[in-house]
């Protein structure tokens, strides 16, 4: 089964859990990509959902499934939120932002009583780290900001190159209008000692550790579906 199998598998499990009238937060990346896919179909059968999308790129594939959207201002707070990520650990502790859309995506989930990651089975890891850190900055003082969150994640034990991503020849800009830095770790040996401080460095928006969001996981693989949480 090709690892696209093992996404829409891992969509169509957490799919189970949509009910009528819920209020969704609709995730980002090729794995959401199945789930979103998968509820224009049952819309489309008559389910009534409201959504919310964590970016531009969703937004505009619920729209065109014909699922009803809205926004966080609208409908602050949310029922079930259901995202991809790009690695997570026994605790369901989460590395995300891989696809660029990190600060929109926590918003969502913190905004949800409950988020369902979903994914095939190699985004499981014992150690966060092995995927680079994305970390959203604002272009202003970009050296600056680089050279402080270098200081503060050597005090907490991680070290490694910190990596303007680029689209083609220019910086990848968010859909917030902030740039990326890709920090390589390796390893992550306490991921809320590195999120604490990470938010307190000026000229940080947001970074990809999501400690404490998610509640559940569902995990597809070779031998099957893994159901972590509730
Ligand atoms: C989003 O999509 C991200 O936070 C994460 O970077 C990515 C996972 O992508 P995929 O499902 O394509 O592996 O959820």
């Amino acid at each position: 089964m090709s690892a696209d199998d093992l996404k829409r598998q891992a969509a169509a499990r957490a799919l189970e859990l949509v009910e009528p009238r819920m209020r969704l937060g609709l995730g980002t990346g090729s794995t959401a990509k199945h789930f979103v896919e998968l509820l224009g179909e049952r819309v489309r059968a008559g389910l009534e959902v409201t959504c919310v999308a964590t970016s531009e790129a969703t937004q505009a594939q619920a729209l065109a499934a014909g699922i009803a959207m809205t926004t966080l201002d609208a409908m602050p707070e949310l029922d079930l939120t259901v995202d991809g990520a790009d690695e997570l650990d026994g605790e369901l502790r989460l590395i995300k932002g891989g696809g660029g859309a990190l600060l929109r995506e926590k918003i969502v989930a913190a905004a949800s009583g409950r988020m369902v990651v979903i994914a095939d089975d190699s985004k499981r890891v014992a150690t966060l780290g092995r995927f680079p850190l994305p970390i959203e900055v604002v272009p202003f003082g970009l050296g600056a900001t680089r050279l402080a969150i270098a200081r503060v994640a050597a005090a907490a034990g991680c070290h490694g190159p910190l990596d303007l991503r680029r689209s083609g020849d220019t910086p990848f800009v968010t859909d917030g209008g902030h740039v990326i830095l890709d920090a390589s770790f390796g390893r992550i040996p306490d991921p809320p000692a590195l999120a604490s401080t990470l938010a307190g460095v000026p000229g940080v928006v947001e970074h990809g550790l999501f400690i404490g969001l998610a509640t559940a996981a569902v995990l597809a693989g070779a031998s099957g579906l893994i159901e972590m949480g509730k």
